[in-house]
């Protein structure tokens, strides 16, 4: 290796010149920023609140940042957003069982199950399996989430949802703000953000590792959408529809955030 001794060191400024113009800098940004920072604050402080509600009482202007930060949010967590996806020889050949809420109906058959799609008030559209099969099937190998803390590497494969709305021409509905889906029985329900719902990683899923799946799993038809926790993802779906404003959603009626995305 070569010596680079005596070699001319490039001509900087002295340590006593570096400190004063840094000193000038940071006085300058500290009143430049303290003055913005206190007119800010005096606009605030003046501006009208918004109206009173579920989050009233924040000033307008907040509340706007607010709602726009959520915006944002969402849209990152949802269509622009693409979840990790894995070779299928990575997925969990024994799936994890979870809960079963709306799967404990003992008259339930799955030979006789048909989606009621409820494309407006009064016009419900019967689907069976058999004609969801037909349309082009689309395959997910992900990390499964549940909010109490296990994740799993799974392959899902169905329709894809927004293929779902293309097939049945519910272009209309999709311009809604939300999708609501029920188990049969109504025990279990789920209301998802109209974005996250045309994401299209969100699939109507007939087919866990290559086989229909099971009865504890959702037979014969399940939402995988990989932008949520698994508490979104309703098994045996017994019914679809759309609004603008929230459905009714049975893990934020406890609590839990209404939107639980990743
Ligand atoms: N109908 C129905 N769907 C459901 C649930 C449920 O209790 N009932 N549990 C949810 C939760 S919390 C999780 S983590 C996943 C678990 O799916 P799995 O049992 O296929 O692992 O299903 C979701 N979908
Ligand atoms: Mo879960």
């Amino acid at each position: 290796m070569k010596t680079t001794a005596n070699k001319p060191q490039p001509v900087e400024l002295s340590i006593e010149k570096k400190i004063k113009r840094r000193n000038f800098i940071s006085f300058a940004t500290f009143f430049v920023a303290g003055g913005a920072a206190f007119g800010g604050w005096k606009w605030l402080y003046n501006s009208p609140e918004e109206k009173a509600g579920i989050t009233g009482g924040a000033r307008q202007p907040l509340r706007r940042a607010l709602n726009k930060t959520e915006l944002f949010f969402r849209r990152i967590f949802s269509n622009d957003h693409v979840v990790k996806t894995y070779p299928k020889e990575r997925a969990a050949r024994v799936v994890r069982v979870n809960s079963d809420i709306g799967l404990t109906d003992e008259s339930f058959d799955v030979s006789r199950w048909q989606l009621s799609l409820v494309k407006k008030k009064g016009e419900v559209l019967k689907i069976n399996i058999e004609d969801l099969k037909a349309l082009p099937k689309t395959e997910i190998v992900y990390d499964f989430k549940c909010v109490e803390g296990w994740d799993q590497i799974q392959h899902w494969a169905g329709l894809r949802f927004i293929d779902f709305i293309d097939y049945y021409q519910l272009h209309d509905q999709a311009k809604m703000g939300y999708v609501g889906m029920e188990t049969p029985d109504g025990e279990y329900y789920i209301g998802l953000d109209m974005e996250s719902a045309l994401h299209p990683q969100t699939i109507l899923a007939y087919e866990m590792n290559d086989k229909p799946i099971t009865e504890e799993h959702g037979a014969p038809l399940r939402l995988i959408i990989p932008v949520k926790y698994g508490i979104k993802n309703l098994k045996r779906i017994g019914m679809i529809n759309f609004s603008n404003q929230r459905p009714r959603d049975y893990w934020a009626e406890q609590g839990y955030d209404y939107y639980s995305g990743l």
